[in-house]
């Protein structure tokens, strides 16, 4: 048996637990000038579909997102993205693509198993 210790999960900031009725509201509420870009995204045991996002910079992105499988989240630090995903309901998320980078995406509700498999990248170039 080893002692090492588990690393913290990066992606598990401190945070107000809000009700997963509640509808997830940005703290400042942005101008959306750039052109629409609409992205459904799919979450399940234990994946995203799609696993990449590709946008340009200054587009105004709205993500649908809806678990098909299981209680999920979505997290994109960068873009202070955090909601849950409790199954078969469509969250709407909505920020201005301003910053160019490969961010991550993922899961961010311990879903189980396959819990830390569940990520994919949003390149904003
Ligand atoms: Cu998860």
């Amino acid at each position: 048996m080893s002692c090492t210790v588990q690393p913290k999960e990066a992606h598990s900031p401190a945070q107000v637990l809000s009700n997963p009725n509640t509808p997830v509201t940005l703290v400042e509420t942005p101008t959306f000038t750039g052109p629409l870009v609409e992205i459904t995204l799919t979450a399940k045991d234990f994946a995203f579909e799609p696993t990449e996002i590709h946008v340009h910079q200054g587009d105004h992105v709205v993500i649908h997102a809806k678990s098909i499988e299981g209680y999920h989240g979505l997290g994109i630090q960068e873009y202070d993205v955090n909601v849950d995903l409790p199954e078969g309901e469509e969250q709407t998320i909505e920020f201005n693509a301003d910053k160019t980078g490969t961010f991550a995406f993922y899961c961010s509700v311990p879903c189980g198993s396959g819990h830390r498999a569940m990520k994919g990248k949003l390149v904003v170039e």
